[in-house]
């Protein structure tokens, strides 16, 4: 068996960032904070450049809190700190060209944004509510929040939401993201923390099963938590293609896009039938056994799930047997297992087989997602999901909504119930009953969510976006608010172990720039709504009240002693708590202190390849990109490693194709078409087709996606559809890839004058 290497994280020397830019803040402040990026939530040192310097360039360093002696955050874990190119090069963020300065308004559809002060801003914003309130009720004003926002942007946005727009319609991208994992979690444990364990854990583990993540590429630092220095881990990766992360693994199961339930209830097969699950365990620790062993065991014979899956039987095999031989083994889902329509009884699937071994709670082992964006935990914990209050709490929940509305100072009669999910939200916008109004705080959905969310946009009396930059989603907005960002701003992120940490703020934001805080708190005061602070340590207080008795409940935390402890694992119910690194080391969170199996059956993707749409389509990311691409297409050494979109083909699909490396292919699903260059690589399945959701415009990835919804967690079938691929250059060809609409080598989109001028962005 082939054991994985040590990756190399990429090495970089610091770098000094010119700040020296319009619009940038005078000073900076040499300051412990967080990559502004994905969960790991990397330390760094934010610090003026050079001797004597006045604090306009910055530079970017990793922190080694281990050696700080602050007790071994994730990142920093047994080898050090380290970045990936997207954390060594965020300070490019701070004085990208596309920065909003100064609030903009369009004063009607179709009229050019222009710049105003603060006043009309928020005058503006204050009356479309008001108006389109007074006309179509409450709920036609809607909501929707990010993942990327601090826990306290996050809870004072269901807050804002709940109290001061008293509309149920509030959503957010995490919904995309982390929705399955959660359901599959709540349902099997009682509690939804993505690791409910710390990296540590990872680290020590002779056994990691990642089903559908690419840490390579989304958490490369991750990789130092893989490591393998003795020569003891097995590494087994389910992914249709061969990664980074798969490629130096033991095991990999090159699986067909859609199929991982199936997977899973195979391999569950084969350990009962080999003996391998752990009796004991099950008996103590869990319910609902039988009918699970009955299903799986009738069903799941192995050679019936080589053919669903495409993995060879004796690949099924050594992969349960180094599970189950293992002393400690862990097993973790990222969104390639998830993001399906069947997401939710697919990582049930995997939570079930990791029960039947005996894992989740023992020491060094367990079930885990990869949490994904900055704060995709605390971002899903205090109430910006349509059905949730702060803690975790359910708004269907009566006694939620007593003590959530009495740290409100409101009556919980007033409180409105559980909204619209984001996909359909975002469908509804501008249909009759759906939402005519739309604030949005992080997210870019014209580029992230599937389907024509642009028209859906357009069809609305009123778009409002406060971002940094003007995305493709904000520059279609009505009234752009210019906020703070990460290095600016403090607050705190629960980073993917359920660690809370604080971002510091070590750089004066822009003039004319303000947080989301204090943009919540005056349109509160506006709409009439008293209690809105704009401090963030105050923020924080009243999330830890409202959280009190909840699920994630944070009442025993505040900035001051997070600063102190280097984060904090939640529940922390009191001020002598010392966090919970392991919540289910005794128990689990259902009343009964068990887990439970849960039956789940294969049904297949939403959309099966057919005739007219021969292959698999399946989505995700690269290393130099981020998300819908607003930040990192703005970074110059990012564009410069990842510059366009692409579709990764295996050659012998490009060879019937008469397509070389570069040649443009024109992919078609039921839904759109996309026209981009053919990357060819040997390392993807011949049956399916991989492109990055990164990009705008003909390669807009979600153009392609199915929209089909999972039953429970409402989360968008991003990782299969089927699709029919054509040679769109002439045979042969290798014809550089078409320059991305939104390209930080072209400066003209990315000046504030061009936003005045209110170019859309067809998406
Ligand atoms: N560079 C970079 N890093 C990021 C992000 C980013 O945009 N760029 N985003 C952050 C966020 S929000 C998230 S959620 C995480 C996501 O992190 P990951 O889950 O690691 O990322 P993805 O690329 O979406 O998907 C992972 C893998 O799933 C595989 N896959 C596709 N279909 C299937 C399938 O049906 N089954 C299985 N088993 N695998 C499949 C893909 O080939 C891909 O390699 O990354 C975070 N980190
Ligand atoms: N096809 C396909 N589509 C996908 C996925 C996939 O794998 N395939 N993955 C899905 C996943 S997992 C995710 S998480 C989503 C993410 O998709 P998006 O929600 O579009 O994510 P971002 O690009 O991070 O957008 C965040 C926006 O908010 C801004 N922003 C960042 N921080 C703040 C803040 O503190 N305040 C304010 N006001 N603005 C801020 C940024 O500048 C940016 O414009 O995409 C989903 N879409
Ligand atoms: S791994 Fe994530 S948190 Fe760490 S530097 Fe890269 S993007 Fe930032
Ligand atoms: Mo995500």
């Amino acid at each position: 068996m082939v054991k994985p290497q040590a990756h190399r994280i990429v090495d970089m020397p610091n770098r000094a960032v010119d700040a020296r830019k319009p619009g940038v803040g005078a000073s900076a402040r040499t300051g412990a904070t967080h990559c502004p990026y994905c969960a790991l939530q990397c330390g760094m040192t934010v610090a003026p450049a050079g001797e004597g310097a006045d604090g306009a360039t910055v530079t970017i360093s990793p922190r080694d809190d281990v050696a700080a002696g602050h007790g071994g955050p994730s990142t920093e874990g047994p080898a050090g700190g380290g970045l990936c190119q997207k954390g060594w090069t965020a300070g490019d963020l701070l004085t990208t060209a596309g920065r909003l300065t100064t609030p903009l308004l369009r004063d009607e559809r179709g009229a050019p944004l222009r710049a105003v002060g603060w006043g009309a801003a928020l005058s503006r914003v204050t009356a479309e509510i008001q108006r389109v309130q007074a006309r179509y009720g409450r709920n036609a004003v809607a909501v929707f929040g990010g993942g990327g926002l601090t826990n306290e942007k996050a809870y004072q946005l269901g807050k804002f939401a709940r109290v001061a727009l008293r509309t149920a319609n509030i959503d957010y991208n995490g919904r995309f993201c982390m929705s399955s994992a959660a359901a599959a979690a709540d349902r099997a444990f009682g509690l939804d923390r993505g690791l409910p364990f710390p990296l540590e854990d990872v680290a020590a583990a002779e056994v990691v099963f990642l089903a559908g993540a690419n840490v390579a590429e989304t958490m490369p630092p991750f990789l130092r938590h893989l490591r393998d220095p003795a020569g003891t881990r097995t590494l087994i990766v389910a992914d249709p293609r061969r990664t980074p992360t798969a490629a130096p693994a033991g095991i990999h199961l090159q699986l067909t896009p859609g199929t991982d339930l199936a997977l899973a209830n195979g391999l569950l097969h084969l350990a009962l039938v080999e003996g391998l699950a752990d009796e004991a365990y099950i008996a103590a620790r869990t319910s609902g056994f039988a009918a699970v062993r009955d299903h799986v065991l009738a069903r799941y014979w192995p050679e019936r799930v080589e053919r669903i899956t495409g993995v060879p039987v004796p690949a099924l095999r050594e992969a349960v047997r180094a599970l189950a031989a293992a002393r400690t083994a862990i097993i973790l889902t990222g969104r390639g297992a998830e993001q399906h329509a069947t997401g939710t009884d697919t990582v049930t699937a995997f939570i079930n087989l990791a029960l039947a071994l005996g894992l989740p709670g023992r020491p060094g082992s367990g079930y885990g997602a990869l949490t994904g964006q900055g704060n995709g935990q605390g971002g899903r914990e205090h109430g910006q999901k349509a059905d949730q209050l702060p803690g975790y709490r359910r708004i269907d929940d009566p006694a939620a909504r007593a003590h959530v509305a009495a740290v409100w100072g409101v009556d919980p009669a007033d409180l409105p119930g559980p909204g619209r999910s984001a996909t359909e939200l975002l469908a509804a916008a501008g249909t009759p009953g759906g939402p005519r109004a739309l604030l949005l705080f992080g997210s870019n959905p014209v580029i992230s969510a599937p389907g024509g969310v642009a028209d859906a946009l357009d069809r609305l009396d009123f778009l409002a976006a406060a971002d940094f930059v003007d995305s493709e989603t904000a520059r279609r907005a009505d009234v752009l608010l210019p906020v703070t960002q990460w290095a600016e701003e403090a607050g705190t992120m629960t980073n993917l172990e359920g660690r809370v940490r604080l971002r510091r703020r070590c750089v004066d934001p822009p003039p004319g720039v303000r947080t989301d805080l204090e943009v919540l708190a005056e349109l509160a005061g506006r709409l009439g709504a008293a209690g809105f602070s704009a401090d963030p340590a105050a923020v924080f207080d009243e999330l830890a009240r409202a959280s009190a008795g909840g699920i994630a409940d944070y009442a025993g935390m505040s900035h001051a002693r997070i600063d102190a402890d280097w984060g904090l694992f939640w529940p922390c119910p009191d001020a002598a708590h010392p966090g919970t690194p392991r919540p289910f080391t005794d128990r689990f969170a259902h009343p009964d202190g068990r887990a439970r199996f849960t039956v789940a059956g294969h049904r297949g993707p939403a959309e099966s390849p057919d005739t007219g749409y021969p292959l698999y389509l399946t989505t995700g990311r690269q290393l130099a990109q981020y998300q819908s691409g607003a930040q990192t297409r703005r970074v110059a050494d990012l564009l410069k490693t990842a510059p366009g979109p692409y579709a990764e083909i295996h050659p012998d699909l490009a060879a019937r194709h008469d397509v070389a490396d570069g040649t443009p292919v024109r992919l078609t699903t039921r839904r759109g078409t996309i026209t981009v260059p053919a990357r060819l690589t040997s390392a993807i399945r011949a049956d399916t087709v991989f492109v990055p959701f990164h990009w705008p415009g003909a390669g807009r990835a979600n153009t392609l996606t199915n929209p089909a919804l999972d039953p429970v967690s409402r989360m968008p079938e991003f990782k299969v559809c089927a699709v029919h691929l054509e040679r769109a250059g002439p045979p042969g060809t290798s014809e550089a890839p078409g320059p991305a609409d939104h390209d930080a080598r072209n400066p003209a989109t990315h000046d504030p004058a061009e936003v005045r001028g209110g170019a859309g962005e067809a998406a």
